[in-house]
């Protein structure tokens, strides 16, 4: 399915779980840890400057972001491992993904985010396993490839399939905000799984 990228229109942010209303749209998720480039890749994806927040203090987004083009719904996320949160703010973010993950959506893909720079974290290992578990359908992009050389690549690759090998079969996409490198192949991907 080809998507209208530039009709797309911002819906709504839930910050609670209980304010979180049910869908049956087909919807893609994109996820990740705080900071990791999910707003700029959001951005890039849908071809806006400013339609997700792009910000260089981490742990800024903590509600869910809905946006919408046509009758497909994409969400944002809250991203999560920023360790200067609260306990108070911890436990907020766990129930509002609860309850994302728990309301009989309907998830045609989950876009996983990780820092191509750094070996998964506990926290990123724990996600990957939790949408493994409840068995949607994911592809991995690894984001800020631009702030690696050709030789660095090479080696983080190698890397990532024995950090990432427990994850099984997966798409992966290196992409950066910066140059635009992967953009089609995010898009290539979320149109096929739609
Ligand atoms: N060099 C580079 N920096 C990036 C890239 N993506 C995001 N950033 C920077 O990383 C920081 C966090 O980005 P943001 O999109 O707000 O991350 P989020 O917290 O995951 O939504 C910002 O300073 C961005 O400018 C990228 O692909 N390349
Ligand atoms: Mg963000």
């Amino acid at each position: 399915m080809i998507l209208n990228y530039g009709s797309v229109k911002y819906e709504a942010s839930y910050g609670t779980a209980g304010q979180l209303p049910l869908s049956e749209l087909p919807e893609i998720a994109f996820s990740g840890r705080s900071n990791v480039g999910k707003s700029s890749l959001i951005n890039k994806f849908f071809g806006r400057k400013n339609l997700a927040k792009v910000s260089s203090v981490p742990g800024k987004t903590t509600t869910v972001n809905f946006f919408r083009v046509e009758n497909i719904r994409f969400a944002d996320l809250p991203g999560y491992g920023y360790a200067k949160r609260s306990d108070a703010e911890k436990k907020r973010w766990a129930e509002l993904m609860e309850s994302y993950f728990r309301t009989d959506r309907n998830i045609k893909l989950v876009v996983q985010l990780l820092d191509m720079r750094h070996p998964p974290s506990q926290d990123d290992i724990t996600m990957i396993n939790f949408i493994k578990a409840a068995a949607y359908p994911f592809i991995i992009v690894f984001t800020k490839c631009d702030k690696l050389n050709k030789t660095q690549r090479q080696q983080r690759r190698a890397e990532i399939a024995q950090e990432l090998s427990f994850a099984g079969e997966f798409t992966a996409v290196e992409f950066s905000a910066l140059t635009g490198e992967g953009c089609e192949n995010v898009r290539k991907a979320v149109e096929e799984y739609l």
